[in-house]
Formats: C-alpha cells, structure tokens, sequence
C-alpha cells in the first residue's frame, strides 16, 4: 500500500474543499475557511492552518498556486523526517517499543524485524509483554511467519527479565537487531508507566547504552488524543521516535502535524496495513502529496 492509497481516509475528509479550492483562481474568504475547518477536523494544529490560511491571502500576490502555497506551508510544518539505514546500524541495536493498548506495537515490532531481515540483518523480537498470554504468543506466529529469532517470556513473568533475556540471547546468537515488544499500558495508569523505566534500567544492565531507540507506536485513528499519550509516555520515559499506526484506517491523518509541533520527535514510520511489508519509512513530502492529492489519482 503506498501514501495515497494510505491516506485515502483523511484525504477524503477534505477532497472536496480541497479541489474547490484548487479549482479557484482567487479563493474567496468562505471557500479557505471551509478549508481551514476541514483541515482542523482532520487534526492538522490550528497554528499550521492558520498559517496556510494567511498564505492563501497572499497567494496571489507571491503568483504561487493555492496547492504550491498549502505544499509548502505543510512541508515546512513537518520539517525533515530522520532515516533509519538498517544496513548500518551497529550491532546489536536495540529498540524498544512502547504504547497504550492495541495501538499496534506487536505488529510494528514484526514489520520492524521483516525490513531488517530485508536489509539483510538478524533481527530478534523480545516479547515483554507478560501481561496476556496472547501477547507472547501473537509475537511467537509472527517471528515464525517471518522466520526471524525470538525470546518469549512466560505469562505473568517478569518483563523486565524478557527484555534482559532478548539482549542475551541477542549478544550469544550474533543478531544486529532486539525489538523489544511491550505490554500495552494507559498513559494515566502511573504504575504501569513507571514498569517501563525498570524495563529501560534492565535493558541498560545487560548492554551499556541500550536501548537505543525508544519509540511509541500510535494509533492514528485517536488523532490528537494520540498526541497527550505520547507527551506522557515522552515524560516517564525519553522517546527518540515516534511509529504512527493505522494511517490507513484513519482520518484524522493531521495529527503527525501536532507531533512534530507539538513534541518535537521525529516520526520514523507509518503503519500503512496490517501485512509486514505494510510499514512505510515516514517520508515527509510523500505524506504532504499523497493529502493534497486529488481523489483520482488513488
Ligand atoms: N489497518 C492497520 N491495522 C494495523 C496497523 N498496525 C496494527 N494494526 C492492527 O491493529 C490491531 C492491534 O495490533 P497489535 O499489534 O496487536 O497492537 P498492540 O499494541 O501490540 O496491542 P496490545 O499488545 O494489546 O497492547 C491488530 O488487529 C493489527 O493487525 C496498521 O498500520 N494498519
Ligand atoms: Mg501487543
């Protein structure tokens, strides 16, 4: 699946306006602000679309088309997104996976181990998530689907001892890459939230520096409420990274807008379907097109 089929659900919140917009040569004060309320209902910040809406009066005067004006504004808001070469990454790279319940975590730990694998690297998937039975044994199919090394932890077990266990098992089998898959837990529940600093310091114990990339896994279809998660869990534990799931389902695709704005974390990927292959490099000017793309041409 790519950006424009992706994004087809927010894009459709405001196709209309949009092509109404692009249709006109000199938007009138009615057609931007019904522009500007279908990207705020589609969790784009009030701030970035205040900006486009101002730009838009002074479209015409700058001789830049309306689409060039809202590109630029939008691209601008978002800034660069980092790259992660699998191909380079010092071995092993640990990264660890957080985020409230079903957001997508297990599955983006799966997606994750399958480009690795793909960039010719040994992934392992640690399944520190002891809460469930099934979360465990939801990692242990995927490992097995994609053929990759993984560490599970018993139920009720001790998370902290998985993730310990994962990076041993990572140093002795020679893997390059630990995903650390954890149990699913409510930014406001403080107990939860502060497992996952015992988590870090066990992480930490078996291999000094590690883990090197904490990233939260979002789910796109909570839009801005997504947003305070991340700030929480950015509290209790520091986040190199933000995964943005279930794009695809959402429309409310603005909201990595906020993210960026807002918490100043760099979106690495975009969970764009439910298949392994289904997880996207976050590619800024992709994103940007693929919401100001006209409805044919998905
Ligand atoms: N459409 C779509 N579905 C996704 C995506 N990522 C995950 N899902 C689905 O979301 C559901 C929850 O995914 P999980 O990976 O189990 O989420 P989790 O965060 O591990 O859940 P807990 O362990 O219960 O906290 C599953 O049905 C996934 O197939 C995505 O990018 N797009
Ligand atoms: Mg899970």
């Amino acid at each position: 699946m790519n950006w424009v089929q992706g994004l087809r659900k927010t894009r459709e919140r405001f196709a209309d306006a949009l092509r109404t917009v692009l249709a006109t040569p000199e938007p009138d004060d009615t057609t931007v602000e019904e522009l500007a309320d279908l990207l705020v209902s589609a969790d784009v910040p009030i701030r970035v679309v205040q900006t486009i809406s101002s730009e838009l009066d002074h479209a015409r005067s700058r001789r830049e088309s309306i689409h060039d004006t809202c590109r630029r504004v939008l691209l601008q808001a978002m800034g660069p997104a980092p790259v992660l070469d699998w191909a380079t990454l010092p071995s092993p790279t640990v990264i660890l996976l957080v985020g409230i319940n079903g957001s997508g975590k297990t599955t983006t730990a799966a997606k994750l181990a399958y480009q690795a694998q793909h960039a010719g690297r040994t992934p392992l998937l640690g399944a520190a998530d002891t809460y469930r039975a099934a979360g465990s044994s939801q990692l242990k199919i995927w490992a097995d689907r994609i053929g990759c090394e993984a560490v599970i932890g018993a139920t009720g077990g001790d998370a902290a001892a998985v993730a310990y266990d994962a990076i041993d098992a990572a140093l002795s089998r020679h893997c390059d890459v630990v995903l650390i898959d954890t149990a699913g837990r409510m930014h406001t529940r403080e107990p939860l939230m502060r497992e996952l600093q015992k988590l870090r310091l066990a992480i930490a114990k078996r291999l000094p520096g590690a883990p090197h990339h904490t990233w939260v896994v979002l789910d796109a279809m909570l839009g801005q409420n997504a947003v305070v998660q991340a700030r929480q869990f950015h509290d209790i534990t520091p986040l190199s990274g933000v995964i943005a799931t279930k794009l695809d389902g959402s429309s409310k695709g603005g909201f990595l807008f906020a993210v960026r704005q807002e918490l100043d974390i760099p979106i690495w990927y975009a969970g764009l379907g439910e298949g392994e292959n289904d997880l996207a490099r976050f590619d800024p000017a992709a994103y940007v097109d693929a919401l100001l793309a006209p409805e044919n041409g998905a």
